[in-house]
């Protein structure tokens, strides 16, 4: 009798095991039940699938930007021309601050993006971007202010940035204003247009990424390559009306309107180039096609890209813990498009994206609030302009 017949006939036959042998079994099943439990998403994992607008703020004329307060009340400008302070939650809308420098509202033009100094708590002072009348025409700039303890007045107003090239054109101003954590500004422009072929130049403010300080002086640690203005933090960019940081590295994240197609997001690092007009996943609205084709040696890839247009404007990270599932989602507001682009990441892969409020507005700007909700501005002529907060 060989060893192996004897061990086969004292083991149980196939499919009965011993207690022990069972216990163990029920032992690993219940830990695989109890794995599979784990990893299944928690009710705050769960994306809200039917998020609402609940109006704030209503009667608003082109709003464009929208900035908090470390009060938690909030300062919102409307392109044509108007800095208001609202009273939050209330949404209590003040006259309009006066102080403003003079504006070429015109198109695309106007009153633009708003930031709010790092110590505006001891200092008081905010940052308008703006179309300013020129010589040759009109450019973007950054005024920067002291808003009076009663919120009514700009003071000590000075423009601390201008763009050095001037055009006849309503067209592509940018332009989003966002601190970075060294306390330096990012200011986004566009190509005015007209202004397509200077992109490329890089002493020219047409197309790029400005980094500046609170004085507007080239900030420390830009690029300054050769044949670099010194305020050029990037290059290549076509119309930049969307920035913020990445709440965890800290990094610049833009969002950038394309022609026909080519609407792109990226995250401008120093020094490199965006592509903008050599390449493009765009064409131009005529069909043309535009540049050499979507890749180039030397020219950095979108992170993202739409196509067809959705007309990007303002986005934010979402960080806080009101909505479920969102948390670390990016949100872009769009224009033509008239939804709200809700992206998961994967770092700095877009792995899916979902599209909310569609049909309802042109949605300019996204900001999460310090009461950890999500803001929105809409595109619309006075009075019908909005502020909305995304209810569950
Ligand atoms: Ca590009």
């Amino acid at each position: 009798m060989s060893t192996t017949s004897t061990a086969s006939k004292n083991s149980p036959s196939p499919g009965s095991h011993s207690p022990a042998k069972r216990g163990i079994i029920l032992l690993i099943a219940l830990a695989a039940a109890l794995a599979a439990w784990l990893m299944l998403p928690r009710a705050a994992d769960v994306p809200l699938t039917n998020p609402s607008l609940v109006p704030v703020v209503s009667g608003l004329d082109h709003p464009w930007g929208l900035a908090f307060l470390p009060d938690g009340n909030a300062l919102v400008t409307e392109r044509p021309g108007n800095l208001r302070h609202i009273t939050m939650p209330d949404g209590k809308l003040s006259e309009p601050i006066t102080g403003l420098p003079d504006l070429d509202v015109e198109g695309q033009g106007g009153l633009l993006g708003i930031a709010i100094d790092p110590d505006f708590t001891s200092n008081r002072l905010i940052y308008l971007s703006f179309a300013e009348p020129r010589d040759g025409g009109n450019s973007t700039s950054v005024f920067r202010a002291k808003l009076s303890a009663d919120n009514g007045i700009l003071e000590e107003g000075k423009i601390i940035f201008r763009q050095n090239v001037a055009a006849e054109s309503g067209h592509h101003f940018g332009s989003r204003l966002v601190f970075d954590r060294d306390g330096h500004l990012f200011v986004t422009t566009g190509d005015r247009n007209v202004l397509r072929d200077l992109v490329q130049d890089p002493s020219t403010h047409i197309g790029k990424v400005i980094r500046i300080t609170r004085d507007g002086a080239p900030a420390p640690g830009n690029p300054a390559l050769p044949g670099w203005a010194p305020e050029i933090w990037s290059m290549g960019h076509r119309n930049i009306q969307g920035a913020t940081l990445h709440p965890e590295t800290g990094a610049l994240w833009t969002a950038e309107h394309g022609a026909r197609g080519g609407d792109e997001i990226n995250t401008p690092e120093a020094g490199k180039n965006y592509g903008w007009p050599v390449i493009t996943y765009g064409r131009d609205y005529s069909g043309e096609k535009i540049g050499e084709g979507t890749a180039k040696e030397g020219m950095e890839q979108p992170l993202h890209y739409w196509d067809p247009s959705i007309a990007p404007s303002g986005m934010a990270f979402y960080t806080g813990d009101v909505y479920p599932g969102w948390k670390g989602n990016l949100f872009v507001g769009a224009l033509a498009g008239q939804l709200v682009a809700r992206l998961t990441l994967d770092g700095n892969k877009v792995v899916s994206e979902q599209r909310l409020f569609e049909g309802r507005a042109r949605f300019r700007d996204v900001v999460q609030g310090p009461d950890g909700k999500l803001y929105l501005l809409t595109d619309e002529p006075g009075p019908n302009g909005t502020l909305f907060v995304i209810s569950k």
